[in-house]
């Protein structure tokens, strides 16, 4: 069976696309939906997309990530990478290989935004890139499974 990893984003990248793009791009969340399935297959995966605005249910999809023994994740928690001491102990509860996306470079932004819960949890971060984070960021977990790209 396909190996599948969960994309998970929280807090307002619903709205990706649809305002600020100078900081977060034109390109929708479902746009990086459809780029994340079709990079995930790339690598022979399944991608199983998530968004919440509520802590909560973020914490939620980490759990069911665990139960369902996901192969990885990919997380841009939003504003609750900065604020979720809760999210980052259900990321490192499950023991699934992490890696943190950020659309944009959170160093160049308000100190408020360099420190990350998430960040300690996951074997990687990535910001600054744009949506193309999220390709990267497959790319990379794939590289870290030991699972090579479909010819
Ligand atoms: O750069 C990122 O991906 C962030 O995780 C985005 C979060 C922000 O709180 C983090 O510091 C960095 C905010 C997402 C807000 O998304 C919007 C998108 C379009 C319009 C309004 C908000």
């Amino acid at each position: 069976m396909a190996k599948t990893i969960y994309v998970l984003n929280g807090p307002n990248l619903n709205l990706l696309g649809t305002r600020e793009p100078e900081t977060y791009g034109h390109q929708t969340l479902a746009d990086v939906e459809k780029l994340c399935h079709e990079t995930a297959s790339r690598f022979g995966m399944t991608a199983d997309c998530r968004q919440s605005n509520r802590e909560g249910e973020l914490i939620d999809f980490v759990h069911e990530a665990g139960a369902k023994r996901a192969a990885g994740i990919i997380i841009n928690a939003g504003g609750y990478s900065h604020t979720s001491i809760a999210l980052h102990d259900a990321l490192v509860g499950v023991k699934i290989p992490t890696v943190e996306v950020h659309v944009s470079n959170i160093y160049a932004r308000e100190r408020f935004r360099h420190h990350s819960f998430v960040a300690s949890a996951a074997f990687a971060t990535l910001c600054g890139f744009g949506v193309e984070g999220y390709r990267l960021a497959i790319a990379g977990l794939a590289a870290k499974l030991g699972v090579a790209a479909k010819a």
